[in-house]
């Protein structure tokens, strides 16, 4: 069997999809989880000196989307074809799109300059994107894409909470219900929420 070792900050963030999806797959791993003390000498030893890093049998692999998407085609999420698999694809971009333009606002250092660009994503751009993932969700009966439970919806709701602070929506998922849609399709299922109400 596998040795896998799951590595990532304290947080939920951009590693949460890909434990969740471990937890899925019925998949034993270490959860180890960094401090901001011993992140500096570990760094040099990640692949590409970010978290997370997922380690099989002692090799390293980077890069969150391309983790959780490989654990989705490992534990049968990715659709039944290429085109399905693209939809999913196409719909994590759109979502990833839409946090980082948070992400940018947030980077901002300037504090002035910040709170004008939230302001103004506040007026024209967040309710745009968030009106259009709603409704993607609402055609795909409360999942991200092929209107089934996908490695998309994974990454919906392990970086959601995340999401509701960039956006300053505390209750996000109230506001816009086709989310808290997903979350429950996730955390319904038996492994995932066994997982989750382990760490948390
Ligand atoms: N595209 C990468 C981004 C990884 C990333 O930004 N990791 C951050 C934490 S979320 C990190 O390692 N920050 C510490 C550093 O860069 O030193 C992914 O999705 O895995």
């Amino acid at each position: 069997m596998s040795k896998v070792i799951f590595y990532y900050f304290d947080i939920k963030g951009r590693g949460e999809s890909c434990r969740l999806l471990l937890a899925y797959g019925g998949q034993k791993f270490e959860d180890r989880r960094l401090t901001a003390e011993q992140w500096p000498a570990f760094k040099p030893k990640t692949r590409f000196g970010q978290l997370p890093i997922l380690e099989i049998d002692g090799k390293q692999y980077a890069q969150s989307l391309a983790i959780s998407r490989y654990l989705g085609r490992k534990y049968g999420l990715v659709g039944e074809s290429p085109e399905d698999a693209l939809e999913i694809d196409q719909n994590v971009d759109l979502f990833m799109d839409f946090c980082l333009k948070g992400a940018q606002i947030m980077r901002e250092t300037d504090a002035a300059r910040k709170e004008s660009l939230y302001a103004d994503a506040v007026k024209n751009v967040f309710p745009g994107d968030l009106e259009r993932l709603s409704s993607i969700i609402n055609k795909n009966n409360g999942h991200l894409a092929l209107g089934k439970l996908t490695w998309g919806d994974f990454v919906v709701v392990g970086l959601f909470d995340w999401l509701k602070t960039v956006l300053r929506i505390p209750d996000l998922e109230q506001k816009y219900p086709a989310f808290q849609k997903v979350i429950d399709n996730v955390y319904s299922i038996p492994k995932v929420k066994a997982y989750s109400e382990s760490k948390n």
